[in-house]
């Protein structure tokens, strides 16, 4: 099945930036939408919104989003992660787990924090990113996220392949169908938008 391309992105930071993109039916009411660009430029309301950030367990930042997204909210971010308390010596989110602090600069109002597998060294990486997307969307669930975006949670330095990860990722926003308004992925790299927009053909209906 085809989906809609070049919607009217009600992400208002993402129009000029991001031209086209992908728009499915989660549920009545409910989208998902997915398309190409930087996540650190996106909002909806900045209000009940938030990004998620693919931190590692110290939560103090690091290289891809991770370094995108403290770079572009400021050194407060970073003193909030700080806060986050440890649940052992330099942990303050497991693999599989997530967090949320407020966005500072950033134009979301939030961000959700999640580390992700290492593909290669994780025990059990698909149910790890089961688990990461899973808690993402209860942590935003229980704050009244209404519009949340995604990146391609392991799909960079953690080499996780990205079939089965669109696969996990778009399996388990289904299951929030009527959690949220609308669910994104905002995707840098070519490759991985189509292989999203491929599989969201497969699982989810046009919009
Ligand atoms: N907007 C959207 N997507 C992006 C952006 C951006 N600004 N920048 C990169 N991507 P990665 P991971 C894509 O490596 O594999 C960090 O050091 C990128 O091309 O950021 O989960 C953390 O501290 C790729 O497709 O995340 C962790 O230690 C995807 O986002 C570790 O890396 C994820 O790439 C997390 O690794």
């Amino acid at each position: 099945m085809e989906s809609k391309t070049d919607f009217p992105c009600s992400a208002h930071c993402l129009i000029s930036s991001m031209a086209s993109g992908a728009v499915f039916s989660l549920s009545d009411s409910s989208l998902l939408k997915i398309i190409q660009g930087d996540i650190t430029e996106w909002s909806v309301d900045a209000s009940s919104d938030a990004i998620v950030n693919t931190a590692n367990k110290r939560m103090l930042g690091g290289g891809g989003v991770d370094g995108a997204i403290h770079r572009a909210a400021g050194p407060q971010l970073r003193a909030a992660c700080f806060d986050v308390p440890e649940v052992r010596p330099g942990v303050r989110c497991p693999t599989g787990e997530a967090r949320i602090t407020l966005g500072f600069n950033l134009h979301a109002s939030h961000v959700i924090h999640t580390v992700g597998p290492v593909y290669d060294s994780d025990v059990n990486p698909r149910e790890s990113l089961t688990s990461s997307y899973t808690n993402c969307l209860i942590v935003a669930k229980e704050n009244n996220i209404k519009y949340i975006a995604f990146p391609a949670i392991s799909c960079g330095v953690n080499g996780y392949p990205k079939d089965e990860a669109a696969m996990i990722a778009i399996s388990i926003i289904k299951e929030f169908a009527n959690d949220f308004k609308e669910v994104y992925f905002v995707l840098s790299e070519d490759d991985i938008y189509n292989v999203w927009v491929n599989k969201a053909n497969e699982l989810l209906q046009e919009a």
